[in-house]
């Protein structure tokens, strides 16, 4: 069985009641709920986390080197930010997809340009909590 981290950084908690216009309504913890469900349906294992530290995410994205064949990732804040999670997400073998909830693409000058991507496979955004789904979809034909 193939096995997936999903990782979601800072404010991500906060689903459901942060700026609903951007993020819609849907919590993390049914959107936990609908990658579950959909792990099972695509036979991976999975293993879902969120964290607003920059050294945890850290930490989990090296863990995954030998706990997971697969990373899809919502790094939120962090996108724009951090060299620590790129510098990371580079020694990682497996697929990478980076996932916002929102298209980035098409959102002010502070949330438009992802320094991960260079370190990703692919990167989904403008989705919704779709997104999700559909990175899952990816990731089980990739690994
Ligand atoms: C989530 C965040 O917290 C923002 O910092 C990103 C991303 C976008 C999302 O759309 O899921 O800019």
């Amino acid at each position: 069985m193939k096995r997936l981290m999903i990782l979601n950084g800072p404010n991500l908690n906060m689903l459901g009641i942060r700026e609903p216009h951007i993020y819609g309504t849907t919590t993390l913890a049914q959107i936990r709920e609908r990658c579950e469900q959909q792990a099972k349906q695509l036979n991976l294992q999975l293993s879902f986390h969120q964290s607003n530290h920059e050294g945890e995410l850290v930490d989990l994205i090296q863990s995954a080197r030998t706990s997971a064949d697969a990373i899809i990732i919502n790094p939120a804040g962090y996108s724009f930010t951090s060299v620590a999670i790129f510098d990371a997400l580079k020694i990682f073998e497996g697929p990478i997809v980076e996932l916002h909830i929102s298209n980035i693409h098409a959102r002010d000058k502070l949330h438009r340009h992802s320094i991960l991507s260079a370190a990703a496979t692919g990167v989904i955004c403008g989705l919704g909590p779709y997104g999700y789904v559909a990175a899952m979809m990816a990731v089980a034909q990739m690994t």
